[in-house]
């Protein structure tokens, strides 16, 4: 059992915060309207609320998830220095979903409720999670592309409206960028290697690239979360965020020496922008339905980690209620 979660009121000096009423929905509006920020103890509708503990939530789970793939090569990096970056950044992501489990908290859920959904496969996660490391150069574009990608979401989100939720997300996004450049210093230092080092990295683009810019969610016409954007949670659509990352990525990938798995790539004048071949969506819905490769192991490997740690989740509870019945025996 876990039970380590902030206690929120029901309500607050506005009342309870389940309660739609006019004025508080016209005060909360306006207050988005001009850009400022909701906090946990503001009135809410509860629409907003949930939105944001399914994305907080969401987040939060791929972070923790995301150690997974990664963590993988800890024990197998090529050098010391590898190594120590490598733990630095995993660590990081535990330490990032641990910030938005907290961002969630204060908009009444508990850490036992997303502990459960997630454990259960209820609750979804990155797609990109779901796909397995092969090579040590896998480990550098994950951190080119995914953290690169990340990066990108993430930026708009340290402005979104909910303050607990942008407050994160800055610190975040300064984690994220040490997490991109490792990788793409990774990737530079293998491609002045030997031929089968460049391979490596080839074989690991051509693998990573497609699902790297799925992350960004459904085009624009088939995501259902519309109300995101009018409540600045989302200030960049999902298709002009991925835009925005295939044209910042194409140079990369140039100065690296690695070409992108996509014959349709290329600059449209007219546009000012890359275009790009259609993504299989196909494979999208199946991975977030799943089904991809590595859907059933990540789960295994998160259930497993939570029964094992059960020990130190009862220790700490007994130890808490020892130091109490001290307090209520000195008193
Ligand atoms: N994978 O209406 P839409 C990291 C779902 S971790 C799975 O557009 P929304 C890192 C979506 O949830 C980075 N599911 O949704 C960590 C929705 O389903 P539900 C993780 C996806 O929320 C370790 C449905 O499709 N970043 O960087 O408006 C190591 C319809 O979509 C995905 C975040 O979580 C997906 N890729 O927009 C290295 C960022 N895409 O909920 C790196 C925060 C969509 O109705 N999240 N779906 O059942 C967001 O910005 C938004 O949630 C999204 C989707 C842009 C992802």
């Amino acid at each position: 059992m876990y039970t380590q979660s902030l206690s929120i009121p029901d309500g607050d000096a506005k009342g309870p915060r389940k309660v739609e009423n006019p004025e508080y929905l016209a005060e909360f509006n306006a207050k988005i309207d001009a850009g400022g920020f909701i906090e946990a103890k503001d009135w809410m509708p509860e629409a907003y609320r949930k939105t944001l503990v399914r994305q907080i939530s969401q987040h939060a789970h791929s972070e923790i998830v995301g150690m997974l793939p990664e963590g993988n090569w800890i024990t197998r990096a090529p050098s010391l220095k590898r190594k120590a970056i490598l733990l630095a950044k995993v660590q990081d992501e535990g330490g990032h979903g641990l910030y938005l489990y907290a961002a969630a908290e204060t908009l009444g859920v508990s850490r036992d409720e997303l502990t459960e959904a997630l454990l259960s496969g209820k609750a979804k996660y990155s797609s990109i999670f779901n796909y397995p490391t092969l090579n040590w150069a896998d480990i550098g574009v994950i951190g080119w592309l995914v953290d690169g990608a990340a990066i990108m979401n993430q930026i708009p989100l340290c402005k979104c409206s909910y303050g607990p939720y942008a407050r994160a997300m800055v610190r975040v996004c300064k984690e994220e960028s040490f997490h991109q450049r490792q990788g793409y210093d990774l990737l530079l230092q293998m491609m002045k290697g030997t031929e089968e080092q460049r391979e490596m990295v080839q074989d690991a683009v051509d693998r990573w690239w497609f699902p790297s810019i799925m992350m960004f969610g459904p085009h624009d016409k088939d995501s259902v979360h519309t109300d995101s954007a009018r409540w600045g949670i989302k200030r960049i659509s999902n298709d002009d965020l991925r835009q925005k990352f295939v044209d910042a990525t194409v140079k990369q990938a140039e100065v690296l020496g690695v070409s992108l798995p996509d014959p349709e790539l290329k600059w449209n004048e007219a546009r000012g922008h890359y275009d790009f071949g259609v993504i299989d969506w196909d494979e999208f819905w199946n991975v977030v339905g799943g089904h991809g490769q590595c859907n059933v192991d990540r789960l295994a490997a998160r259930n497993k980690a939570w029964d094992d740690g059960a020990w130190v989740r009862e220790a700490a509870i007994a130890h808490a209620e020892k130091m109490a019945e001290r307090e209520r025996q000195a008193a």
